[in-house]
């Protein structure tokens, strides 16, 4: 039976046609329906119209879903762990980054020089770590991704500016901008990430910048005394310091790395295993591999070990740098 269609129909079709983004194309879908004409010649076509709205809907929904928007607080982790360079103005953020990364950011002798995240792997030893360089914390309007960000990460290190008149006084204001957010510093080893009262805890690294500067002597002396997290004095024109500072990072992150060798060779230095600090040898074995755990008969240690080569219980604790020698049944 032909289906006659009105020349509204035939209009809303062409709509249709010319339709550029989802919701116009059902619209004008929803309208060619309230326009076809009811009878058995346009059953098929109410069908297929029906069928195309459904499709479009579904098409916009998923894309509603799970994509979400993204926004310079959601940076993927990678390496042991993420830190974040957090500070007033023109502490040395950004030359840290610069120097300690293959990272560029903007280093400049003037406030306010940083205005989103850079992100730069820092070597330590075999492994890596994700720094990232963030705009200044100040009484002035801070972007609300940069709180976030500082909430997220695995480590905060708070630079104070040695070069300045009054760096102990530069710490506890940078420590009051952190708690107006709700965000607290707390030494590494205290792993406690939101207290009773809903408070954000961090682990916090402070970090005294400019230590070549005169105005800087005596001062990390000072800070130490002064703050509740450890303090690590750096300068950029200074190697020693610059090492000392991704030691203690990397100690603040509370990991440690495994190698594992097999019986009768040597061991595989190049991809250490990273796991949390106090992990077991049998916590080991199952990131190594779940199914190896079953299979286990025992595991014999290099390292934390009374003598190299001893035989541990499953229980027993790893430190980092061990070598384990997995046996099986
Ligand atoms: N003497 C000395 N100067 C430094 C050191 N680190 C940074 N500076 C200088 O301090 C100034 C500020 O450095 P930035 O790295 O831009 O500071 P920032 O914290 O990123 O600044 P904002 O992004 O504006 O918050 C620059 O002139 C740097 O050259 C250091 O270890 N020693
Ligand atoms: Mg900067």
């Amino acid at each position: 039976m032909p289906a006659n269609l009105p020349p509204e129909y035939l209009e809303a079709e062409e709509e249709f046609r010319q339709a550029d983004s989802k919701d116009e194309k059902v619209n004008a879908l929803q309208r060619m329906l309230s326009l076809l004409p009811n009878h058995k010649g346009t059953d098929k076509i109410e069908a297929d119209i029906r069928r195309r709205i459904s499709k479009l809907k579904k098409s916009s929904a998923k894309k509603k879903g799970p994509t979400r928007a993204k926004t310079p607080d959601q940076i993927e982790s990678q390496g042991v762990g993420q830190v974040v360079l957090s500070g007033m103005p023109n502490t040395g953020k950004s030359a840290l980054l610069d120097i300690l990364t293959n990272a560029n950011p903007n280093v400049a002798d003037f406030p306010f020089s940083t205005y989103g995240p850079t992100i730069g792997m820092m070597d330590y030893e075999d492994v890596q770590i994700q720094l990232i360089d963030t705009p200044p914390l100040s009484e002035e309007h801070v972007e609300n991704w940069v709180f976030n960000l500082i909430r997220k990460v695995d480590l905060v290190t708070l630079l104070v500016d040695g070069s300045v008149d009054e760096p102990l006084k530069q710490y506890a204001k940078s420590l009051d901008l952190l708690a107006d957010e709700g965000i607290y510093l707390f030494p590494p080893e205290a792993d406690f990430k939101i207290d009773e009262i809903g408070r954000t805890n961090r682990r916090g690294l402070a970090v005294l910048t400019k230590d070549d500067e005169p105005t800087a002597e005596g001062v990390c002396g000072r800070l130490e005394q002064e703050a509740d997290l450890p303090v690590a004095p750096v300068s950029i024109l200074e190697e020693d310091t610059l090492k000392e500072f991704a030691k203690l990072v990397f100690e603040s992150l509370e990991k440690i790395r495994v190698y594992t060798k097999k019986p009768g060779e040597e061991p595989d230095l190049h991809e250490p295993y990273l796991l949390d600090r106090g992990s077991t040898v049998i916590e080991a074995v199952r990131s190594i591999h779940r199914d190896l755990v079953k299979e286990l008969d025992y595991v014999r240690i290099w390292g934390s070990g009374r003598f190299d080569g001893q035989e541990v219980a499953q229980d027993h604790v790893l430190e980092d740098g061990d070598i384990i020698e997995i046996h099986d049944k």
